[in-house]
């Protein structure tokens, strides 16, 4: 109770804010994307990581403001770097079950887009199978309805939940993020390399986008790029970082 009182009065105190993480072309260590990742600045904690907010998050509904409030920072901010650095860089933004079961979602995305100037071709939806799992019929359509409005969606964490494969052809998807849990065990497992090598071909062959999420050594690096993995993000290439701290890995000033 104590944490969903704080996270109430945090929204309206302007304490959170998005760090951003690059996803990088594996060919030219460039960035081509942030995946935007939320922070609490508490008053009184410090910096608070999402794993120990978020749930409780989904369990009290804040979710929805908080998710709002994600959507609209993470838009604005890519509408600023548009205008102060003519930087055009997409942005993911993470949505939850129960965001993605809002009735309004689709009215308040193309709110938010509307009022911050964003193009919507710069906006990704990060999704993982569960929360599509929840009413596939339901999530196709509104998939679709995004995908018509021009935003790109990415389906997250693969490989963890059940995986069907079916997914991968009834979903309108464009982008697959294999999971983390197998990138750690690329180096030392064999399985585990012939469980993403063939995902990354798998997912070329049906014309999505993928991306190695949690690339955290050179030899998982290199193994990906024998694999023609075009993309990855983890703590090898860089953190989540402050928006000021991306400028000045990305920006480019006029
Ligand atoms: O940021 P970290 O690096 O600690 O993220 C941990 C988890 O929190 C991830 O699973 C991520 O999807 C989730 N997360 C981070 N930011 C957001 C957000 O803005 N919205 C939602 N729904 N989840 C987020
Ligand atoms: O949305 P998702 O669950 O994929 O959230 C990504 C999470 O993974 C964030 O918590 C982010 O900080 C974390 N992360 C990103 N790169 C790495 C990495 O190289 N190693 C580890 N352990 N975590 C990472
Ligand atoms: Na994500
Ligand atoms: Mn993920």
């Amino acid at each position: 109770l104590m944490l969903e009182t704080d996270i109430r009065h945090s929204l309206s105190a302007g304490n959170f804010e998005l760090y951003y993480q690059p996803i990088l072309a594996l060919s030219t260590g460039k960035p081509v994307a942030l995946e935007a990742l939320i922070r609490w600045n508490h008053p009184d904690m410090g910096l608070v990581l999402p794993s120990e907010f978020i749930s409780i998050a989904e369990e009290t509904g804040l979710i929805l403001p908080l998710g709002e409030w994600v959507m609209r920072e993470a838009c604005s901010q890519v509408a600023a770097w548009r205008k102060e650095f003519n930087l055009s860089i997409p942005v993911s933004i993470n949505l939850s079950a129960r965001q993605f079961l809002k009735p309004s979602l689709v009215h308040d995305v193309r709110n938010i887009l509307e009022e911050t100037g964003t193009p919507p071709s710069l906006v990704t939806f990060e999704i993982t199978e569960s929360v599509l799992m929840k009413n596939t019929s339901a999530a196709t359509e509104m998939l679709n309805l995004f995908k018509k409005m021009g935003i790109t969606i990415s389906m997250d964490d693969f490989g963890t939940g059940y995986s069907s494969f079916t997914y991968l052809t009834s979903f309108p998807i464009d982008i697959l993020k294999i999971d983390q849990r197998f990138i750690a065990r690329l180096e030392h497992e064999k399985h585990c390399r012939s469980i993403v090598k063939t995902l990354i071909g798998l997912a070329q062959n049906l014309g999505l986008l993928v991306v190695a999420e949690g690339v955290a050594t050179p030899e998982q690096a290199q193994i990906l790029a024998s694999f023609d993995c075009p993309y990855a993000q983890g703590f090898l290439y860089s953190r989540p970082l402050p928006a000021q701290q991306i400028e000045t890995l990305i920006g480019q000033p006029l």
